[in-house]
Order: C-alpha cells, then sequence, then structure tokens
C-alpha cells in the first residue's frame, strides 16, 4: 500500500461553488445523484486532470456541462475517477453524475450503511468517496443542499431543513464544509425535543433522534447538550450558528461520536443513560462527548484541517475544550486527574512502543489509524502547555484571532502557532517541537539546599532526555512549563506555584531567601506530559501526600508511593510498606476530602501500569507475578482497614433519589472502591447482598464484577441477562466485565466461551470491543504464558478484517506492548502477527498497523 507523506501536499486545482445531492434510498441498491459546480482554484495555475475519489461505487452517468463524458476521456481505478484536462472546459464547468451503492452490504461502516433498519452515514476520514465521486479531501470545501427520496418517516441531513412531503426531504447547509462533514440519517425514529435560545437571541430547535422504545433515556445528554452550548458561548464567545441542531444516536458505529455539521451521530452507548442502565463513568463521558461534538462547530467544522497530517488541529483542541468544560461542570483536580489516568495509560503507553508518533504525523498509510491516543489527548496536552506558558489572558486573545483569521478555513499546525506568536509576541520555534516530534521526555530532577546567612537557596536541577522512537533517533530539548511549589516542613506553602520555563537539556533553578529546606512540589496540575523520574524517599512522599496544596500532586504522591509498594513486591517479594498503609490509612480517615478524590487514591495502579514501569526499569515484566503482588496488596489494604473501609462502605449507601451529579457519583465511586477491597476478604459476601438490592448501575455492575472474581457470579450473570436481555448496552457490560474479571488462567476460556454465546454479534461494533477490549484489559489473563489469548484474539481480527478493517485495526493495539514481555511471549505473539501479516486480502488498516507492531 501507498505511504501518503505531508511534504507532498499540493492544492486541489478546482474549487467547488455548491454541491447538489439526491439519494434515491433502497437497502441494496441507493441512487446518488450528484451536482456539482467546479472552477479552477487560482491556488493551483494550470490546466490539470480533474481526480474524483470513489470507491465501491457503480457509475451509471458522467456529465459535464450537460455532455456525457466520453469513454475515452475518463479513466476509473480502485481509488477514482480521472477526466482528463483536455475534456474540460477552461472555466468553471457543472459535474453530473449518478451512482449506486450497496448500504445493506457494507459492513466496514464507512460511507452510507444501514444499521437495525435505519440508514445512517460515517464519512470522517474517507468515507464519502464510497457515496460518491467527490474531491474527498478536507481542503475542499462547499456549500451542500441534499434531497433524501424514501418512504421512512425520518429523513435528516446537514443544515436547515428546507421543505419536506410524502417519501422526501431536502435540507440546505450553508455553511460550506468539506466532504467528511456530510451527514444523512432516514429511518423509523423518535425524538426528544427541545430549544435553546443563542445570547444573540437565535432560537434554535434541538431534538435528539433514537429508535422507538429508547427516547426515556435522553434526557441526561439534551441536557449536555444545553449545557454545552451555553458553556461555549460564555468560555470561547462562540454561537451556534444553524436553526436546528440534530443528534440522533445509532448501534452500529465504529467510534464515539461524529460532529456532522448540524447532524451530530452518536454511537448509542453516548447517548442514551438512565440511572438503572448506566453507571456513573457512562453519564460523564455522555456529558463530555456529547459536548465534545458540539464544541468541533467551531473548532473542526467552522475552521477545519487542511489535511489529515493536521488532524489534532481540531482534535486536540476539542479534547483541551471539552476537558476545560467537564471541569468546570463537575471537580477540576478530579478531572485532572482522571485525564492524567487516561493519557498515561493510553499515550505514554502508545509513545513508548513501537506505535509512538508525533501529534502531527508526517506520514501515513491508512488515516484511520491516526486517531489515537497521542493525536487527542497528547494534542489537548500540547495546547493546555500553550496555555501555561502564554497565560490566560494570552491564550483568550491566540484563540479570539485564531477565529476570526481562521473562520471558514482548512487551517494547519503552523497557522495555529502563528496566532499565538501574533496575539502574544512569543516565539514558538521551540514549542512546536511538541507537535513534530514523537515520544514521551523523561525529567529527572536533583534537589540542593545551601544554607545561608540571610536564608538559604534551593536549587532545583532539570535533565530531561526523550528516547528515540521509530523513525526519529534524535531528540532535541523541548521547552518544558514545569509547575513548582515548596512547602515548609510543618506543611506551609512557602513558595506558591510558579511555572519554570525549561528550554534547554539541563537547566537549574534557585529559590532563595528560605528559612529551611523546603520540600518541593513538582510538576503542579501535571504541568506537561513527561514521566517525572524522582528519587524521593517514602516519608517525603508521604509528606506530600498528606499536606500537598496541590491537589493533583497530592494523589500523584499516593500513587507513586503504591507504585513503589507493588514493584518492590513484584521484584524483592517485599512486603506493604508502613508508609503508604499509614498515609493510605489518613486519607481513608478524612471527611473533609471529596470522595472522589479519596476513590481515586484507594484505587491502585493497574497493572499494566506496573508493566510498564518495570519494563522502563529494564526488567522484563512477568504478568503473574504483578497479577498477585496486586491481588496481595489490595488485601492487605483491606485487612488494615477492614473497619474504616465497612464504615464508609455503609455510610455511603445511597440515600434519595438518584442524581448524575458529580458530588453523588465521587460518594458511589468511593462506595464501590471500599465495597472491592472488602471483597478480597469478605468472600463476595457485600457484593451479593448489594446486587440484590442495587437500584443503579455503578452498583450493580461493581457488585458483578466483585461476584465475578469471588467466583460466585452465576446466579447473579444470569439474573442480569435475564433482566436486561433486551438491552444490546447492558449486555454489553454482561460480556465486558466476565472477562475483565476473569480469573487469568481461565480468561482466554472464558472469552471463547462467550464468542460463542447467542447474544454475541460480532458485527455490532460494541459487542466486538465488549468482548475483544475485555480480554486486552485483563492483563494477566491477555499474557497468559500458554498464548491461548494471544491466539484467540488473533483468530478474531482476522475474522473481524474482512467486515470492518478500522475495528480490527484498533483493536490490534492490544499487541503493541509485546516487545516488554519474556523472550516465550515474544515469540507467541510476533506469530501470531506473522500469521496475521501473512493473511492473503489483509486490509490495508490491519496490514500496516501490524506491520508497525512488529517493526
Ligand atoms: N471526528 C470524529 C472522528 C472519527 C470517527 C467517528 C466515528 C466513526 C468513525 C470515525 N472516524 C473518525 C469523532 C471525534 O473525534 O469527535
Ligand atoms: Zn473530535
Amino acid at each position: 500500500p501507498q505511504t501518503i507523506y505531508l511534504s507532498d501536499y499540493q492544492p486541489y486545482p478546482f474549487r467547488i461553488a455548491r454541491v447538489d445531492l439526491t439519494f434515491g434510498l433502497a437497502p441494496r441498491a441507493t441512487r446518488v445523484h450528484s451536482r456539482i459546480e467546479f472552477a479552477p482554484n487560482p491556488a493551483r495555475p494550470g490546466r490539470h486532470d480533474l481526480f474524483l475519489h470513489g470507491e465501491k461505487l457503480r457509475l451509471h452517468s458522467a456529465r459535464i456541462d450537460g455532455k456525457p463524458v466520453a469513454a475515452e476521456a475518463m479513466a476509473i481505478t480502485d481509488e477514482g475517477l480521472t477526466v482528463t484536462a483536455r475534456a474540460l472546459p477552461d472555466g468553471p464547468f457543472l459535474w453530473e453524475a449518478e451512482v449506486e451503492i450497496d448500504p445493506e452490504g457494507n459492513t466496514a461502516l464507512e460511507g452510507l450503511y444501514m444499521s437495525g433498519g435505519m440508514y445512517c452515514t460515517q464519512c470522517e476520514a474517507e468515507g464519502f468517496r464510497k457515496i460518491t465521486y467527490y474531491p474527498d479531501r478536507p481542503d475542499v470545501m462547499a456549500p451542500f443542499k441534499v434531497r433524501i427520496e424514501s418512504d421512512l418517516p425520518v429523513l435528516l441531513s446537514n443544515g436547515n431543513p428546507v421543505a419536506k412531503g410524502a417519501g422526501w426531504a431536502e435540507w440546505n447547509d450553508p455553511w460550506p464544509k468539506p466532504a467528511y462533514l456530510f451527514a444523512l440519517v432516514a429511518g423509523n425514529l423518535v425524538n426528544l425535543p427541545d430549544s435553546f435560545t443563542t445570547r444573540s437571541g437565535r432560537k434554535v430547535d434541538l431534538n435528539i433522534w433514537v429508535r422507538p422504545g429508547d427516547l426515556d433515556r435522553c434526557a441526561f445528554a439534551m441536557d449536555s447538550l444545553i449545557r454545552s452550548m451555553k458553556w461555549d458561548e460564555d468560555v470561547y464567545g462562540r454561537e451556534y450558528d444553524l436553526d436546528v441542531f440534530n443528534i440522533v444516536a445509532v448501534d452500529d458505529f465504529n467510534m464515539g461520536a461524529m460532529e456532522n455539521k448540524g447532524l451530530n451521530i452518536f454511537n448509542s452507548k453516548l447517548v442514551l443513560a438512565s440511572p438503572e442502565t448506566a453507571t456513573d463513568l457512562d453519564f460523564e463521558r455522555i456529558e463530555g462527548v456529547i459536548a465534545h461534538e458540539y464544541f468541533h462547530n467551531w473548532t473542526g467544522n467552522r475552521i477545519t484541517c487542511r489535511d489529515w497530517f493536521q488532524l489534532c488541529l481540531k482534535e486536540g483542541l476539542t479534547v483541551f475544550r471539552d476537558q476545560q468544560f467537564t471541569s468546570d461542570m463537575r471537580s477540576g483536580p478530579v478531572k485532572r486527574i482522571e485525564d492524567v489516568l487516561t493519557l498515561r495509560a493510553r499515550q505514554f503507553r502508545e509513545d513508548m512502543g513501537p506505535l509512538a508518533h508525533p501529534p502531527r504525523p508526517d506520514h501515513f498509510v491508512e488515516i484511520n489509524n491516526f486517531y489515537t491516543a497521542t493525536v487527542y489527548e497528547k494534542g489537548a496536552e500540547v495546547i493546555g502547555m500553550l496555555k501555561r506558558l502564554v497565560g490566560d489572558d494570552g491564550y483568550a486573545r491566540a484563540l479570539d484571532l485564531y477565529f476570526e483569521r481562521h473562520d471558514g478555513e482548512a487551517a494547519t499546525i503552523e497557522d495555529w502557532l502563528k496566532v499565538f506568536e501574533d496575539a502574544t509576541g512569543r516565539d514558538l520555534t521551540q514549542f512546536r517541537r511538541w507537535y513534530t516530534d514523537a515520544g514521551t521526555p523523561r525529567l529527572t530532577v536533583a534537589e540542593d539546599w545551601a544554607p545561608g546567612a540571610g536564608g538559604g537557596t534551593f536549587t532545583l536541577t532539570f535533565t530531561q532526555v526523550t528516547p528515540p522512537t521509530p523513525g526519529q533517533d534524535i531528540k532535541p530539548p523541548r521547552v518544558i512549563p514545569v509547575a513548582v511549589g515548596l512547602l515548609n516542613p510543618n506543611g506551609d506553602e512557602v513558595v506558591p506555584t510558579t511555572v519554570l520555563e525549561m528550554t534547554e537539556a539541563t537547566q537549574s533553578f534557585a529559590f532563595e531567601g528560605l528559612a529551611s529546606r523546603p520540600v518541593a512540589s513538582i510538576l503542579r496540575g501535571f504541568s506537561a506530559p513527561v514521566v517525572l523520574e524522582r528519587a524521593a524517599l517514602a516519608a517525603e512522599r508521604a509528606f506530600l501526600l498528606a499536606h500537598d496544596t496541590d491537589p493533583f500532586n497530592r494523589w500523584e504522591a499516593g500513587r507513586a508511593l503504591a507504585k513503589d509498594v507493588l514493584v518492590r513486591m513484584v521484584t524483592e517479594d517485599a512486603a506493604p510498606s508502613e508508609d503508604y498503609l499509614s498515609a493510605l490509612g489518613r486519607l481513608l480517615a478524612d471527611e473533609a476530602l471529596d470522595p472522589a478524590f479519596r476513590a481515586l487514591c484507594l484505587r491502585l495502579p493497574s497493572e499494566d501500569d506496573l508493566a510498564q514501569t518495570l519494563a522502563e526499569a529494564g526488567r522484563s515484566p512477568d504478568p503473574d507475578r504483578i497479577h498477585a503482588a496486586r491481588e496481595d496488596l489490595a488485601r492487605a489494604i483491606a485487612t488494615r482497614f477492614e473497619g474504616p473501609l465497612a464504615q464508609t462502605y455503609e455510610a455511603l449507601a445511597d440515600a434519595g433519589p438518584f442524581s448524575p451529579d458529580a458530588a453523588a457519583a465521587g460518594r458511589r465511586a468511593l462506595r464501590v472502591a471500599a465495597l472491592a477491597l472488602l471483597n478480597r476478604i469478605d468472600g463476595g459476601a457485600r457484593a451479593a447482598a448489594l446486587f440484590e438490592r442495587a437500584t443503579n448501575m455503578t452498583e450493580s455492575a461493581a457488585a458483578l464484577a466483585c461476584l465475578i472474581e469471588a467466583d460466585r457470579a452465576e446466579p447473579a450473570l444470569a439474573a442480569f441477562h435475564a433482566r436486561w436481555k433486551e438491552n444490546r448496552l447492558v449486555i454489553d457490560k454482561w460480556f465486558m466485565l466476565q472477562v475483565v474479571h476473569a480469573a487469568p488462567e481461565r480468561a482466554a476460556e472464558v472469552a471463547e466461551r462467550l464468542a460463542a454465546h447467542p447474544d454475541f454479534d460480532w458485527k455490532n461494533p460494541n459487542r466486538a470491543r465488549a468482548l475483544l477490549g475485555g480480554l486486552a484489559a485483563n492483563h494477566a489473563g491477555f499474557h497468559a504464558a500458554s498464548g491461548a489469548a494471544y491466539r484467540f484474539y488473533a483468530d478474531w481480527l482476522l475474522r473481524l478484517d474482512a467486515l470492518n478493517p478500522q475495528i480490527a485495526a484498533r483493536l490490534s493495539t492490544a499487541f503493541e506492548t509485546w516487545a516488554r514481555y519474556d523472550a516465550d511471549r515474544r515469540a507467541l505473539v510476533a506469530a501470531e502477527l506473522e500469521r496475521i501479516r501473512a493473511t492473503p486480502g489483509l486490509s490495508r488498516d490491519l496490514s500496516e498497523m501490524t506491520g508497525r507492531i512488529l517493526g
């Protein structure tokens, strides 16, 4: 397959003044008629062939200015259609084509496809070319008019409704957009209506469209949408710009959601929620993703990307904005901790392995493989650093300038950095490396204390090193904002948070005039996405856990302690340290602390995280030992603090009506964290009782997980299935929980049994992800020495690839860490990856991924 390079970018030779599409919907033979007004693009002078992308299309007719295009003037390949320049008029011309497509046969869920009897589209990144011939690239923007002909009752597309009658509807989107933002939905749907009046007084009709029967689970999503619209006005000054905003929930969907202009399409798991069916995490995700897709209206749609290499321009910024939103809606510190946990679990893991790439890559084979944690989450971190460096006012000025300067354009990372330079006067040449260089910098710190008559001097010396990543051996130093605060030995803050700007490979910062040697709180708020290596004593970490005024670093100190303990338990058979246990006990008893924060402190580092830590220290991680150590520590905590944990668990029993708000969710989080620990010593007794009584899914699912771990879940699993068998989203949880919490030695066998269950519909991405993603998340189970899980997983990747390459390729990242493990496991994984790679007819998606993972 062909590699595409950023350096090859050239503007498209034509512009498009407008697009008219007519769809005659039929499951196996949908007719798409297109009228496209082309004109030469002055940015590409000279005469050029007309190339239109097109895949899996049956062309019925093609005309230019009303005349059929001669067969000898046109060439069609698997990738598209070319009309020779000789057959094109000198100036503007009208292209008309009629093609036929097969939505029902479209199992890849890209382009126009069917899900449970409804028609639905997914065009990002390159799906529009499966709908009709078109320059399917984000820098070609045009207004679209769409007519849909079908007997289905609800017919939706982008923009504003124009007119409708029996069997047809017309839509007009006045805002020029790239084809990846095109959407069409047709089906037997019902809606939850509402409205929002923008700050300039425009009334916008809002609708959430779902299948009949799902309407009672849309209220939270609607509320989240209204809060997002208001927040974007208040915080970024961004108003909505159409008369309607529609959201549709779809059961078969490759990712989370899609920001199509005026017609967002969502995976139903990110819309539908009720206390009985959705966990608190589901509610939080729904709120965040509804906001994310809505925020794209400005950061992605009004200002889009020039090419797919610039993906983080819209995704990093929009993730950053949705993180700010959630932080404002809920608890800022808790949100920051959750975001860093995700970043480390997904992006650091990616950055340290064979799939490492910069937030702005410079080549790819299949763009779908670059919707990654690096593009999204690191892209957001980079913006957080930019804001820290230029300050809140500088950031606000830069964003205003960005919207003013680039509205209606397809922009680049260079454009983005330039608005910051122009708005703040800062030179961002060095900062740009965060976009172009892969890898996570490792920051080591040395401390020096020099007492003096007029006060002592405390010096921090930092050294940054970024390990090589595929294709990038040399890593020049980056600018790193390091937020630091200093505490007195009595816990008072003597130097409040100060952002040190590190620009050299090694650099010292001195704090003078201090009465006594302080304790440093470094990288407050996780001010940069780096690995901080600090040889702190356990006592110092315990001190920070007790006294740090920065909540992130307070949590971080506890986590570092837990990690040190676990690593020593794995490598030296050590017992859990007293420093850690007593610090944890104090925290558990501190009722003044936010329950959500205490819940996070009780969560032990994951097995994958420990494996990564051991690998970085040059040791080959043993998944069984890691699993055993983590279990031992959890049991030790439960034994030591049985009384306080039980008291916490009882005291937090849900009283009164359910609320999904952050405070109530935090109490439930702490309650189920206590339950999970107690489960190690009560044999599942509390979980069994809770399972019977639970009135919300957070507690139901937590109880079920505990029962599975206690190996007494059979009746509960049967009851759960019987109760929820009609609810696909809840049954996804039923699949997932059984695999994630299976005893490691049985995980592959459990997955195999579940794959044979009549409810295992592997064509549904959520179901496939529940089972396979669940198996990959069971660290010791996935890496069982027999290789059974590797084999099972590879078999399913191959089956899925034939149907839905995007899903298969994403799931293949379970193997990205294979080089960490011992020679036997490495050989087993390599054999599976080679087997996949050698399979004839493999998709471009999976073949690129296996090739990169193998290295
Ligand atoms: N911009 C979207 C990314 C996307 C996608 C969504 C659904 C299905 C396939 C997709 N390919 C790319 C979603 C977002 O980041 O907001
Ligand atoms: Zn997005």
